[in-house]
Parts: C-alpha cells; structure tokens; sequence
C-alpha cells in the first residue's frame, strides 16, 4: 500500500515536469504604431507609440502569455499643402491619408488573425482602425472611452480639430449632415447608432449633446458613473452591445478619460475623470468578454506633463490599461501551476501523511 502511493507519488512527480501543463490560449497580438498629431493642435502625441514601447509595452505583454506581432510605427506621407477646408478643418488631407494607411493595416493585422493594439496618435485615427476592423467584421461593437465624445461634424466644430470628429464619420445615420472632405473620399460609415457606447463623458459641447440625444446614442457620462458605479455601468454597455448575441469589441481608449491627476501629460485634459480603478475594472470587463478584436490607446502626449513623473505615471497608467485587457489581473492568476509542490520525505514511507492535502 505504502510502497504503492510511492511509486505513485513518484510518477505523479515524472508526470509533471516532463508534461506541457494546460495553459490558456494565448492572444496573438499585432502592435500597430500610429505616430499621428494632426488630428489636433498640440506637439508631441506622435511620440506615444515609442513611448509605450520604450516603457516596456512588448514584454509586459508577453509576460502575460501574448504572441506580439510588432507592426512597428507607420510612416505617413506628408501633405505638401494642405488647406483648412471651409476655414475651419485643420489638416484634412492628412487625416484622410494617415486614416486609410491605418485602415490597410488594421484590416491586414485582424485579416491575419491577431488582436490589434493601435497606439497613438491622436484619437482621428480611430477613423482608420474603426474603419480597417470594420472591414473584416462588419458586426462589430464600439466601447469608446473618453472625456469626450469626438462626435461634432465638420460643421459643428468650433476647434476645427479632426480629433473632436471621427466618430461622426463613422456613423451612418449622421452622413447626410457629414460633407466628404478632401482625402476622405476612401472612408465609408460602417456604425450604427446603437452599436457604440461611451464611457467617461464630461466635456460635451452642444452640438454633441444634440446629436447624443438626438440619435439616441447609449452613453454614460463620469455623472453616470457616480449614480451607478462601474460595475452598473459596465453591465449596461456589455448588454446594450452584446445583449443579442456575441460580436467583436472595438475599444477606442483616450487617455484622457482618466482624471488628470492620473493621465496628466494629454492634450485635453479635463477634470473630474475615471479613477485609476474603474480605468481597470472596465480593461477587466473586456477582456472577460473574450470579445477584445481591437483596441486604440491615444492621446499619450510624452511632451506635455510638467515632469517626467507625469509622463511616466500616463505612459505606464496606458501600459496597465493594455496589460489588462490581455488578462493582467489585480486579484492575480496562474498558469503555472496545477497542484502546489510537496515536500519530499528522506523516508518515503510516510509519504502519504505527506500527500494529503
Ligand atoms: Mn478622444
């Protein structure tokens, strides 16, 4: 019997360090850098990509178990003159150019079977990734978290910034009050109203707001947030989303929706944002979807931030929204084990007392 439960033991032993233990299945993920600024005003946003990848950005992922795929950054033509169109769009030849290299991209890395990462850039490039995604999965839901909501039309905008307005191109229901813009031919509306929802509004202008409400377009504002705590609201946008069957997730994640205390080297920072801990239960949320198909980190702005402890803190505050949403976890996990080790017995016939756990 002793001996039995030894030799057992003993075997049990062999078994597990020469056997592959089970492990979850990796994502594959394709890193796509956008160094991308003229969607808005400020210098320094394209410095975001090789600021994520200098803070470690790839090992922290495949610390996690991911296949990265870097893409490495893409390099945009420059357009040699380009105009304000009805003297206010700033920049839309490049824009629409950068957006359709994007687009390409997107749809080539997804295309492939990965999970792409977009690491901006400002947040016009979610023309080109919502646009590119959307072409290999037309079904697919928009989680867009953000100070704001990026919705005017080029005749609503009061900044001229092509960062304020991807979203309005995106929808279908809006393209009749959407003129095309000069290098924006390519681009074709790919959403519906009911298939975005946003997270973290609090800077919202009139025009938006009119359209929010008018098109009936699901949202919950950092009020929102107040009334019903994260895990109300993350309920409520995976069910408005997901409520009629699974589709993938898109989501398009502007630093700035964090409160600036956290995320304080963005362009637009605004008061009043998303605590380091409802940022993560939302990453949490989506990737226990298992849904995640693409995901924009932009508005990183290495430039700005009073001292290198904010850009740290908003460039490694980026690196934990990613990490998480590829399984990172504050409760903690495990992949290498399936049973805890035993201490071993110089007499192995009092193993047994030993094995019973
Ligand atoms: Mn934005």
């Amino acid at each position: 019997m002793s001996l039995r439960s030894s030799v057992a033991r003993l075997f049990r032993k062999q078994a597990v360090s020469s056997v592959q233990l089970p492990r979850r299945p990796a994502h594959s993920v394709a890193l796509v850098g956008a160094p991308f600024s003229r969607g808005q005003k400020r210098k320094g946003v394209d410095h975001g990509p090789s600021a994520l990848r200098n803070a470690g950005l790839v090992e922290k992922l495949s610390g996690l178990g991911c296949q990265v795929y870097d893409f490495g950054d893409l390099s945009f033509t420059q357009v040699p003159s380009d105009e304000l169109y009805n003297n206010i769009i700033k920049y839309p030849r490049s824009v629409g150019s950068a957006s359709q290299v994007l687009a390409d991209t997107v749809h080539e890395a997804v295309a492939a079977g990965h999970t792409c990462v977009t690491l901006g850039g400002d947040h016009s490039l979610a023309l080109g990734s919502v646009s590119g995604h959307s072409r290999q999965y037309p079904d697919l839901g928009v989680v867009w978290v953000d100070a704001h909501a990026d919705i005017n039309t080029p005749l609503t905008t009061m900044s001229g910034n092509l960062h304020g307005q991807p979203v309005s191109f995106l929808l279908r229901e809006l393209q009749d009050k959407v003129p095309v813009l000069p290098g924006f031919s390519w681009l074709k509306p790919c959403l519906s109203r009911s298939d975005i929802v946003y997270i973290g509004l609090r800077d919202v202008d009139p025009a938006e707001h009119y359209i929010l409400k008018n098109y009936d377009i699901q949202y919950f504002s950092m009020r929102d947030i107040d009334r019903f705590g994260i895990q109300k609201v993350m309920e409520r946008t995976l069910e408005h989303l997901l409520g009629r069957g699974q589709r993938p997730i898109h989501l398009s994640v502007d630093i700035d929706a964090f409160d600036p205390s956290l995320a304080p080297a963005t362009g637009t920072p605004v008061m009043g944002g998303l605590t380091y801990r409802e940022g993560m239960y939302i990453s949490e949320e989506i990737h226990n979807t298992g849904l995640l198909s693409v995901m924009d980190i932009v508005e990183v702005n290495p430039l700005l931030g009073d001292s290198q402890e904010e850009v740290n803190a908003t460039v490694n505050l980026a690196i934990d929204v990613i990490a998480t949403c590829f399984g990172q976890t504050r409760e903690g996990a495990h992949i290498a084990f399936d049973e805890l080790p035993t201490p071993s017995s110089p007499d192995e016939s009092d193993s047994e007392e030993q094995v019973r756990i």
